[in-house]
């Protein structure tokens, strides 16, 4: 059965800006401060470490209930069960992903304007990103920051969750929560963290309140 995203934070490795640590280690400090989605993103490594490291989270996603999401490689997603697989504007067109994984996969795919939100929906993606928000430094060969106003025009007109992502710090978490998109992602500000348990409990603390 197709599970469905929990409201809240969603987390993303990024192993270049995890103060040296590698994604096991950053991921099982991010599940011990209670995430419930997490996608594994990385630019740099072979299928085959990928792989490896993707098996070790899968075990440790489900054991602590949390939500698991593969970006671009849809042969891990499907070599290790993933619960979802993220695609961005150039990856595989969601009809071909439907038709090469079985099981009831949830897709999520990035979107950084209306007609790309609308037509993400229309073929089906079961959540959409939206972003980025503000500038980040984290993601290569990055569209400029869509604003909050194109945050604003999701909210209003997109049914499926919107996952606000770029740039998303604790100080400026608040803004961002007061258009109440479903889902918040803060990359670096997790990763990089020196504290990670507590920089997630802050910021759930902030999606808690607005
Ligand atoms: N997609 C859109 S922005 C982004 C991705 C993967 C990176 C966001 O990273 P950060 O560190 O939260 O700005
Ligand atoms: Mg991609």
């Amino acid at each position: 059965m197709k599970k469905q995203l929990p409201k809240g934070l969603y987390a993303i490795t990024a192993e270049n800006f995890s103060n040296g640590k590698d994604n096991i280690t950053i991921v099982k400090e991010i599940l011990d401060a209670g995430i419930k989605i997490l996608q594994y993103r990385d630019k740099h490594k072979s299928k085959l470490e990928k792989l490896k490291q993707c098996e070790t989270i899968r075990k440790l996603t489900l054991n602590y209930e949390c939500l698991f999401i593969i970006n671009d490689d849809i042969d891990i997603a499907l070599a290790i069960q993933s619960d979802g697989i993220h695609l961005g504007q150039e990856d595989l067109p969601i009809s071909k992903v439907r038709e090469i994984v079985r099981h009831n996969i949830i897709v999520g795919v990035s979107t950084h304007s209306p007609k790309q939100a609308r037509s993400a929906v229309e073929y089906g993606a079961d959540y959409i990103g939206v972003g980025p928000i503000y500038k980040t430094f984290t993601k290569e060969n990055i569209v400029d920051p869509v604003g909050l106003e194109y945050l604003s025009f999701c909210i209003k007109n997109i049914v499926v969750p919107k996952v606000a992502i770029g740039g998303i710090k604790l100080s400026n978490l608040s803004e961002v929560c007061r258009h109440k998109p479903e889902n918040i992602c803060m990359v670096t500000e997790i990763t990089s963290a020196q504290d990670i348990k507590l920089i997630i409990k802050k910021a759930q603390e902030v999606i808690e309140n607005d």
